[in-house]
């Protein structure tokens, strides 16, 4: 099959999309981390920050959908019997509610509770791949990196929660496997925005050692096309 190439402005250069082989990984836009009483709340964190993005987040998703392109979802949450949640996981920290602990949205990260489902304006269509991980990146523990070789995917977009934490763990996890990663810069969010441009700029930094980093209507614009 004949390969069309996209180039998208990006950061340190521009990204050479292949459209059969790119796809969008949407990482963890749950409530547990976007409302009050969930997991982010939790830790101390202010959240009303990740709510901000769900309107970028949405039209970085709608544009892959009528691209044709695959859209795939993680969650960060685990089993209601805590077997794959390691004790370093869930003893960590002094946090109001652990992970398991009822919470006013259900059992804080627990897999099929209210809190821990996808917020409702960003849910999968039917078809999307859905990721539910343990960790802090998706290829650990899970069926993701085979999922996407079967697909014949090489190169991710990310956007998501929370841009150091899980966004960041991931796209390392994915560059190492050979993936190239394009991080969109208005469709990630941190509690803390210092974290975001720092890891903005360390993903880009000594030509892109873990990927490149783009504005939203710059991939936008280079999907459209593909
Ligand atoms: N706490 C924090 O910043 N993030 C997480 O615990 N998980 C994700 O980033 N999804």
């Amino acid at each position: 099959m004949e390969t069309s190439v996209i180039n998208i402005n990006a950061a340190p250069f521009p990204f050479a999309a292949k459209a059969e082989a790119l796809a969008l990984i949407v990482i963890d836009m749950q409530r547990d981390f976007a409302e009050p009483g969930g997991f982010g709340a939790s830790l101390g964190n202010d959240v009303s920050r990740i709510g901000r993005i769900v309107p970028d987040v949405k039209r970085l998703i709608e544009g892959f959908r009528a691209a044709g392109l695959p859209v795939i979802h993680t969650m960060e949450c685990h089993r209601p019997d805590l077997s794959d949640l390691p004790l370093a996981k869930r003893d960590r920290g002094n946090p109001r509610l652990r992970i398991g602990d009822e919470g006013p949205m259900g059992r804080i990260l627990i897999a099929g509770e209210p809190g821990t489902a996808i917020l409702p304006e960003l849910s999968p269509t039917p078809g999307e791949v859905v990721i539910e991980k343990p960790g802090k990146g998706a290829f650990y523990a899970t069926e993701l990196d085979r999922i996407l070789q079967a697909r014949g995917i090489r190169q991710l977009v990310f956007a998501g929660v929370t841009t150091e934490v899980c966004v960041q763990t991931t796209m390392r996890e994915a560059n190492d496997r050979g993936y190239e990663c394009l991080l969109a810069e208005e469709a990630t969010e941190s509690y803390f925005p210092e974290f975001k441009a720092a890891t903005i700029a360390m993903i880009r930094a000594q030509g892109g050692i873990v990927g490149w980093t783009a504005r939203l209507d710059d991939i936008l614009k280079g999907i459209s096309l593909a």
